[in-house]
């Protein structure tokens, strides 16, 4: 892959909430230690001649150093690899009947966010592209405080109780004895744990679907997951679901360019961002909610609200749409911000309200206390990417890290000394003010009944996909159990899997060479068509990319019709050729942007074989194409460029394979509409086998 440039230090100033930062630029003037003083060398420690042992006198050298070895802090326990933006979030004011969270309730009101993206089991350094789900968190710097939505790529999650979240973590990550395996699910004691909790079952199905691979973060669904009780201004109380829809559409890898990725580049998503952004093309997200009535019992439609293993289908409570997610601006500096960043569910604001999900319960205790572990101690929101936009007004005094320099001498309330300030703020002055809900009964460690239904919303999530989609799933249900040596785990997870679905189970059972149970699957299971991603109208294409190949005989006047048709969509062509350099050098010269050495197919959304480019056999040539068909990825060549596609064993004439004598009009528009597709999955049967 390229090295992805370096950030324009020319910049005025940081974006951001750390513009109000101590900022540091390398601008030239005199190096100093961080004392100030002005040093003449930062290469030579100070010896006793220059042959002999070093001086402890040397401060410089020892606070270098002293400084070095702090560097690091320990990463987040999980969701610890992440990649963050900069934006803005813009109301549709559409909300306002719901909630009176001044942020969504005001038509056109545009509030700063900071989106972290991340994996869950993986350490800081593992790769984007590994099965797992993403994180999904989203810190809303509002006028009446800062509102946290730390939220997943998958609507559900694998326990009831936050309780058990330290079993699920440890049964996820790596084995404690040799550290092995990083960023995977596919080990014993993963489906050990999930195989003995049922519960985990409809997540699971989430992780082994195309959903545990996206394709980049722009192409994600986000959820909230838990349900949220929304205040309007007049009181009245509504319990809804949060969603993130992506403006491009929701796309995924196929397996094996997951693994490809992985290896040839471990930032796929993250560099995927921050190339997109800026190049000016940002990440857009619309902002809906699920509506369902607060009436006292928690449920929905037969769904019980509070429980986290299932969701709500949109075809029973559609989502609406309440304002629009535009993340234009990448971090300036990586640990500053993405590192230092301090998400919290339960940092709300006015109008924005929990329930009792016992998830979301735990996770309200959880999310402060890693912050002193990670951060250092209580005043971690002093840090610039934490600082509320919001005036800050508390009596929290003191502490490892404050930086703030208070005054005044009466920290507490009431108080005479400071005339009385801070005064309270009641619900008229736009303070934090619980709806009062009825609590009560006896203190027990149980799961209500409606908790116990493991497998109606699982058999529905399956039965919802198209038969692509469910093949994957097969895969990558025996991929997983094919890497569990513990025959009595994969006999458990075929057991759970009878319990979903017959079919589903049978073919697992089929590719491990086992014999499939008899299970009870639910029956009566309505499916719902909204959770498929496979698209049959193209959708955008902004951000994509397409790989032309060519050589210097090649229609070079071609290419820059291709590229213009191309830009007016959004769309980037790159030119890749045998060996580096230029192609031509008229007004139609390449520039080569990969050559067959360093291209690989996961890189580019569609290949294009210029006309006139010469027949060749190089081997990564082929590869490189056999791979894109072989991931129903769009191809195609206009003129004598068909005969490179043939060489590579590409049918002409099949889904998504287009082919014209010209790049004109109606190639661009075909190769376009075929990009809109994302994958010709009608290719798939003949091509992929069992191999993705
Ligand atoms: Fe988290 N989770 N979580 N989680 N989570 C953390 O907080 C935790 C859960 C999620 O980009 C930690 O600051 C518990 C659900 C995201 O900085 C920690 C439970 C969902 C991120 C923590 C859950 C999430 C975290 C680690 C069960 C989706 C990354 C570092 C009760 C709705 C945020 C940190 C970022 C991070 C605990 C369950 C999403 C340890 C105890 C459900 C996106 O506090």
């Amino acid at each position: 892959m390229p090295p992805t440039p370096r950030p324009d230090q020319s910049s005025p100033a940081p974006v951001g909430p750390t513009g109000s930062a101590d900022t540091r630029a390398q601008d030239g003037t005199f190096l100093t230690t961080a004392q100030g003083v002005r040093m003449p060398d930062t290469h030579h420690s100070l010896k006793a001649g220059d042959r002999g042992p070093t001086l402890l006198e040397d401060f410089y050298l020892r606070e270098k150093i002293t400084h070095f070895d702090h560097e690091r802090i320990p990463e987040r326990v999980v969701h610890a690899r992440g990649a963050a933006a900069h934006g803005t979030f813009e109301s549709y004011g559409s909300a306002k009947s719901v909630t009176k969270a001044g942020f969504l309730a005001e038509k056109g009101k545009k509030t700063d966010v900071f989106v972290r993206f991340s994996t869950v089991l993986g350490s800081r350094g593992s790769a984007d592209t590994v099965r797992d789900t993403r994180g999904f968190a989203v810190k809303f710097y509002t006028d009446e405080g800062t509102f946290d939505l730390v939220g997943n790529n998958m609507p559900v999650f694998f326990i009831q109780d936050g309780i058990k979240f330290p079993d699920i973590i440890h049964a996820g990550k790596p084995q404690p004895d040799i550290e092995l395996p990083q960023a995977q699910s596919a080990h014993d004691s993963f489906w050990d744990f999930v195989s003995l909790h049922t519960e985990a079952t409809h997540h699971v199905l989430w992780n082994m679907s195309d959903r545990g691979i996206p394709r980049s973060y722009r192409t994600m669904e986000g959820f909230g997951v838990h349900t949220f009780r929304l205040v309007a201004e007049n009181g009245d109380t509504s319990l809804v679901k949060f969603h993130w829809k992506p403006v491009a559409g929701v796309h995924s890898l196929v397996w094996e360019e997951a693994q490809i990725a992985a290896g040839v580049d471990p930032d796929f998503h993250r560099r995927d961002m921050a190339d997109g952004i800026k190049a000016g093309a940002p990440l857009e997200y619309e902002f809906g909610i699920q509506v369902m009535p607060d009436d006292g019992t928690d449920t929905f439609e037969g769904i019980d609200l509070l429980d986290p293993t299932k969701l709500v289908p949109e075809e029973l409570a559609p989502v609406q749409p309440i304002g629009k997610l535009t993340l234009n601006a990448n971090p300036t500096n990586y640990f500053a911000e993405t590192e230092q960043v301090a998400f919290h569910t339960g940092h709300l604001v006015p109008g924005i309200e929990v329930t009792n999900d016992p998830l979301m319960q735990a996770r309200l205790f959880s999310y402060l206390d890693t912050q002193l572990t990670r951060l250092g101690g209580p005043n971690f929101a002093q840090l610039p990417i934490n600082r509320p936009h919001a005036p800050v007004n508390d009596m929290f005094r003191d502490g490892m890290h404050q930086t703030a320099v208070h005054t005044g001498v009466a920290p507490y309330r009431d108080n005479s000394l400071d005339e009385g300030e801070p005064v309270d703020a009641d619900a008229s002055d736009r303070g934090y003010v619980q709806t009062p809900r009825p609590i009560e009964g006896k203190a027990v460690r149980a799961n209500p009944a409606s908790f116990d239904d493991h497998f109606t919303q699982s058999a529905m999530f399956y039965r919802s996909l198209s038969s692509i989609e469910q093949d994957h799933i097969v895969e990558a249900f025996t991929f997983e159990l094919g890497k569990v040596f513990e025959q009595a785990i994969k006999e458990r997870e075929l057991a759970v899997l009878a319990n979903v679905d017959a079919d589903l189970c049978s073919r697992v059972a089929a590719g491990l060479g086992l014999p499939a149970p008899t299970g009870t699957p639910p029956t009566d299971v309505v499916t719902s068509p909204a959770l498929s991603q496979v698209v049959t109208t193209p959708g955008p294409i902004d951000g994509r990319k397409i790989g032309v190949i060519a050589d210097a005989d090649s229609d070079l006047a071609g290419i820059d019709t291709l590229r213009t048709a191309a830009e007016s969509r959004g769309v980037t062509v790159h030119v890749i050729a045998a060996t580096g350099g230029f192609l031509g050098d008229g007004p139609n010269r390449q520039v080569v942007e990969r050559t067959f050495l360093t291209v690989r197919s996961i890189e580019f959304d569609a290949f294009v074989v210029a006309g006139g480019t010469a027949p060749s056999n190089d081997i990564k040539l082929v590869l490189l194409l056999q791979e894109a068909f072989r991931h129903c990825k769009a191809v195609g060549a206009w003129g004598d460029g068909v005969a490179t596609l043939e060489a590579a064993g590409v049918t002409d004439g099949g889904p998504g394979v287009v082919t014209e004598d010209s790049p004109g009009d109606s190639f661009g528009d075909a190769l376009f509409d075929a990009m809109g597709l994302h994958r010709a999955w009608d290719r798939a049967a003949a091509v992929m086998g069992s191999e993705v």
